[in-house]
């Protein structure tokens, strides 16, 4: 009997964690932060590729100085660095944290002088890490069996 509760509390463990593991917050740059970057826009290229966007992740630009960070909704604004279809407000006050919404390609970029072409920019495309989607699934089937295991006692 007390290990079919501890079973179940393992169980309900694993889905926190798997819940938990579907939303992270990602610090845009690390320590570079949100800037002109030395190089170019590679640097946020290279960060990009070496994380694994999920939707519901919290994107955070860190800033000193002037910057700011605008959504766009285009791949075309986002090459040309203009503004005309702008997702949301520009945010202008660091920490800005934006949530990866949905599974499309998000761009952002930063509106002041020239940052954006010297490579103030960063597009977020969505690998295949597990989705919130597959992890609510898996969670329910812990749940199941926990309620098969009580209904057993
Ligand atoms: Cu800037």
């Amino acid at each position: 009997m007390a290990s079919r509760v501890a079973v179940i509390g393992c169980l309900v463990v694993i889905a926190a964690v798997v819940m938990g593991a579907a939303a992270d917050t990602y610090t845009v740059g690390d320590s570079l932060g949100w800037t002109v970057p030395p190089g170019g826009r590679i640097a946020y290229s290279v960060w990009a590729d070496k994380q694994t966007f999920e939707v519901g992740d919290t994107l955070v630009f860190n800033w000193t100085g002037t910057h700011n960070v605008a959504r766009v909704s285009t791949k075309a604004e986002f090459d040309n660095c203009t503004t005309t279809n702008l997702i949301g407000s520009i945010q202008t006050t660091s920490p800005a944290n934006f949530t990866l919404e949905s599974n499309v390609t998000h761009y952002y970029i930063c509106t002041i002088d020239s940052h954006c072409s010297l490579g103030q920019k960063l597009e977020v495309t969505f690998g295949n890490g597990a989705s919130p989607l597959a992890a609510g699934a898996f969670s329910v089937v812990l749940l199941a069996l926990a309620v098969s295991l009580l209904s057993h006692m």
